[in-house]
This record gives structure tokens, sequence and C-alpha cells, in this order.
């Protein structure tokens, strides 16, 4: 299986160039934002608790993530691999997610990450914000702290995959077609 982490601050690029990785290669994605989105639009229990942290720009408990995560894992059995977008954010999500895998003779194929700069980051996301509706892209000083959150929280797993080998970064910075041809070259080295 090939089971890839897509890592990175907020608006790095992710979210975008997982589309791209599903068309070539026909995995599963597995975007932890998208899903809970997904709740807040249903709205159920959990997406009412995810948005107010989500529009704050915090993160959601782990215990919520990791719930989800194993229900997708446990849907798509015979899948040939995922994308784990956004997912692990946390070095507890990253744990629980090697032990789920671990229960289905699997593992995590590598992390690649996107670089780029925090100017670059206010910009696409304010950009969004102008027609995505998403509150968390709207506002300066969200974005700010949705980048504080990923320094503070997600940039430690970073180091939890470069103790497995399984870390690779790679510059966030220039077009989409070129960022992915930079990811699919990592993919080629597994
Ligand atoms: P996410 O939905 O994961 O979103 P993201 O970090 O904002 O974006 P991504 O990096 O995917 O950027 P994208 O490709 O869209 O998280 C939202 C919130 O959900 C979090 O703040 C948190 O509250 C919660 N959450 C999610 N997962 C969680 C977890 N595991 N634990 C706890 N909480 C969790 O790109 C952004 C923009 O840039 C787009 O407009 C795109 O068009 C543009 N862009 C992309 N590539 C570009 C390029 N090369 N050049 C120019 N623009 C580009």
């Amino acid at each position: 299986m090939l089971n890839l982490v897509l890592f990175g601050p907020p608006g790095a690029g992710k979210g975008t160039q997982s589309q791209k990785l599903i068309e070539k290669y026909g995995l599963i994605h597995l975007s932890t934002g998208d899903l809970l989105r997904g709740e807040i639009s249903q709205g159920t229990e959990l997406g009412l608790e995810a948005k107010k942290l989500m529009d704050e720009g915090l993160l959601v408990p782990d215990a919520v993530v990791i719930g989800m995560i194993s229900n997708k894992l446990d849907a798509n059995k015979t899948a040939k691999g995922f994308i784990f977008d956004g997912f692990p954010r946390t070095v507890a999500q990253a744990e629980a997610l090697d032990e789920l895998l671990k229960s289905k003779q699997s593992a995590i194929s590598g992390m690649i990450a996107l670089q780029v700069n925090d100017t670059e980051l206010e910009h696409r996301l304010l950009l969004r914000g102008k027609d995505s509706g998403r509150p968390d892209d709207a506002n300066p000083e969200i974005i700010r702290k949705r980048v504080k959150e990923y320094n503070d929280k997600t940039a430690p797993v970073a180091g939890f995959y470069k103790d497995q080998h399984k870390f690779t970064s790679i510059n966030g910075m220039g077009s989409i077609d070129e960022i992915f041809a930079a990811i699919d070259h990592v993919i080629a080295s597994y």
C-alpha cells in the first residue's frame, strides 16, 4: 500500500496537491479538515463543537479526529492506499495513526512536507477567503493563530517521521505543477 502523509502549515497546498495525487495514484483522500467541515454542514453535535474551535483557528481534540480516521480506514478496507491530508497534526495523532495502521498490517510509506513562507501563506488564505466562505480564511488575525497552532503543536510531528527515516521536505513555493512534479519524484523513490 502507498500511504502518504502530506504535511505543511495552513495554506501550504496540501489539499491542492492531494487532488492531483488522487488522479494519478487512485488513492483514498482523507482530509480531516474536509471531514470536519462535512460534520459542520450536517449540523451534527461533533460539527457544532468543532466549528467553535476551527473558527478561532484552534485544533479540535485529538480523540475526535482519530475516531474519524479510524472509521474511514475501516470503511475502505480494499483501498490501494491513502493520502492523509492535514492529519496527523499532533504527535499523539501520529502515534495513534501508527497503531491503527499496524493493526491492519500496514504502515506510513512517507511524509512529504511542503515548505511555504508565512507571507505567502497569509496571501493564499486571504485570497481563498474571498470566495470560500470559510470563516477561518477571512481574517489575518485568525490565520496567524492557525500558523501559531501549527508551529506549537504540529511542527513537532515532522520529528516523529524523521526518527523513522520517513520524512522528506520540498519547496512548496512555485506553480502547482512544479510542486506536484517534486512530490512525484519523492514517491518514485519509495
Ligand atoms: P485544513 O482543512 O486541513 O486546511 P488548511 O491547512 O487550511 O489547508 P491546505 O494546506 O490543505 O491548503 P490548500 O491546498 O487548500 O484545516 C482547517 C482546520 O481544521 C484547522 O485549522 C483545524 O481547526 C481543523 N483540523 C483539521 N485537521 C485537524 C486535525 N488533524 N487535528 C485537529 N484539528 C484539525 O491551499 C490553500 C490555498 O492556496 C488555496 O486557495 C489554493 O488554491 C492555494 N494554493 C495551493 N497551492 C498553491 C500554489 N502552488 N501557488 C499559489 N496558490 C496555491
